[in-house]
């Protein structure tokens, strides 16, 4: 287990600087850009991004697609849809789990190494923040003991309350 968690690391900051194999895009279903970190994304990588964007046919809830990273230092993006938040009965956290699970196979499928997730859903999308840090470091330890192929997970953090969820989480999952 804690061989598990050292690949595991929650950082501060901003995603689109990252030089890893892949970020992630907590996206839209329609796949052409917003607010949050999908604009910062797409503000980033330039406008290359929206045109192989508009040829994936959007993407649905919970499922994943992938892109060039085009001027990113991310060499790919993962872009997923997280679930709104309506209370948690409609299925919110399973759809959420797919998310972290749906990325991460993709990764594997692509042979890439190092990933880096934003807080799915944690902003605009209204997600209570330390259950969706629970379910992110929970489908990510049970991915990476099915495989080894992933060396790096990294849970990056853009406000001190996702950082601080993150860092209990994670205290609990080394408990
Ligand atoms: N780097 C890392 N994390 C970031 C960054 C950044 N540059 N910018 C924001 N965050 P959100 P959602 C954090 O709202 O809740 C868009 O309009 C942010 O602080 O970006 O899944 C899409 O098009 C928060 O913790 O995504 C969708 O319509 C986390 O990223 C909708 O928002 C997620 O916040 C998706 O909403």
């Amino acid at each position: 287990m804690l061989d598990l968690i050292a690949k595991i690391k929650v950082v501060k900051g901003d995603i689109t600087t990252l030089a890893v194999d892949a970020i992630v895009n907590a996206a839209n279903s329609s796949l052409l850009g917003g607010g949050g970190v999908d604009g910062a994304i797409h503000r980033a990588a330039g406008s290359e991004l929206v045109h192989e964007c508009r040829l994936l046919g959007g993407c649905k809830t919970g499922q994943a697609k992938i892109t060039k990273g085009y001027k990113l230092f991310a060499k790919h993006i993962i872009h997923t849809v997280g679930p709104v938040w309506r209370g948690g009965k409609r299925g919110e956290p399973e759809l959420l789990a797919s998310c972290y699970q749906s990325c991460l196979n993709l990764a594997v499928r692509n042979n890439l190494r190092t990933i880096a997730f934003p807080a799915i859903s944690c902003g605009i999308y209204d997600y209570p923040v330390r259950d969706a840090t629970k379910i992110a470091v929970t489908e990510t330890l049970k991915f990476l003991r099915d495989r080894d192929s992933i060396d790096e997970v990294l849970f990056v953090c853009f406000d001190t309350e996702v950082h601080e969820a993150y860092h209990e989480t994670m205290r609990d999952a080394s408990a």
